[in-house]
């Protein structure tokens, strides 16, 4: 990761700064937990973290460089089961899920021009039979980046889409697909059974294939994607997440209830709308990010 994403989390990075202006002070009042807190909340950390966050506060420590040091401590433990996706020699197919606009097409073409770029032969399949541009919009990509492409545009059937995109991808001998799929809102019961359908095709036609599933996050939509994020996984496990759209106005405290509550890794952010602008996760360089210089 590097400067953009210190440039991404900026917004997060002046409310601990506030945090730490107050903590500064002689004497914390009441009041000054409470502003503390609200302020916490507002970096989309969640109710739990704040809660831990303000416990280390409480119990105090001599000056205010040691709590920065024992609050960013504690974050990056919360982040301690991290572990780089790897993608091994044996095929794989990522599967990119995730709600409507999340960044799925863009990442998914993000994510090709990642592995091609060590050496993958990739494939990316349009299994968005939905959005009659969907189609369109992932074939420049795949333009763009240079992969294999695989679409059926007659089909409504994504698992078959899927299916045909698998064979072709062990016909063509390609190391990695990477699978475009629908927005979908978890409410939405036909949506998710069609997900739950594309993940058996996988799992059931094709086990020389290691499966991903990779959920989207929009950095900017807060606490909700954790609910998204639970149900997704009821469909198929979720694997790791993307955060996407961390620049702009996101906040990028989401990532703490998502490995504390959801156990679900976070191996890339997305930091603008081009294929490079993907970096690779690094815990501590992300809690830096949001603390450091504070
Ligand atoms: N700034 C910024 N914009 C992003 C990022 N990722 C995606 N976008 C933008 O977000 C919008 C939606 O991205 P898509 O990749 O089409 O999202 P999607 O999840 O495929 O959308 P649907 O297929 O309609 O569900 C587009 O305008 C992208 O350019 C990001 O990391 N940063
Ligand atoms: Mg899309």
């Amino acid at each position: 990761m590097i400067n953009s994403v210190i440039k991404a989390l900026s917004n997060s990075r002046s409310k601990f700064f506030k945090v730490f202006n107050i903590l500064s002070e002689n004497k914390i009042s009441a009041q000054d937990i409470e502003l503390i807190e609200q302020i916490l909340v507002e970096t989309d950390i969640g109710y739990d973290v704040t809660t831990d966050i303000i416990e280390i506060i409480k119990k105090g420590a001599n000056n205010s460089s040691d709590l920065k040091s024992n609050i960013k401590l504690h974050l990056v433990t919360m982040l301690n089961s991290h572990q780089e996706l790897k993608i091994k020699e044996e095929k794989t197919v990522i599967v990119v899920v995730g709600v409507n606009g999340s960044g799925k097409t863009t990442t998914a073409a993000k994510l090709a021009k990642f592995y091609s770029r060590v050496g993958k032969k990739v494939t990316l399949v349009a299994a968005d039979t939905y959005r009659a541009a969907a189609v369109e919009q992932l074939k420049i990509w795949s333009e763009r980046v240079g992969c294999r492409f695989i679409f059926n545009q007659n089909s409504t059937e994504p698992a078959s889409v899927v299916f045909n995109g698998l064979e072709s991808a062990i016909a063509k001998d390609d190391d990695l697909v990477i699978v475009d799929t629908a927005g979908r809102l978890h409410t939405s019961n036909n949506l998710m059974q069609e997900l739950a359908k594309i993940n058996r095709v996988i799992e059931n036609r094709f086990p020389q294939f290691t499966k991903i599933s990779l959920i989207t996050i929009d950095a900017s939509l807060g606490q909700n994607s954790l609910v998204q994020a639970r149900e997704f996984g009821n469909i198929c496990n979720i694997d790791c997440a993307v955060l996407t759209k961390l620049d702009g106005t996101a906040k990028g405290g989401i990532v703490f209830p998502l490995y504390d509550k959801l156990k679900i890794p976070v191996n890339f952010v997305g930091v603008g709308e081009g294929f490079d602008d993907l970096r690779e996760f690094n815990p501590i360089k992300y809690v830096d990010g949001i603390i450091d210089n504070a």
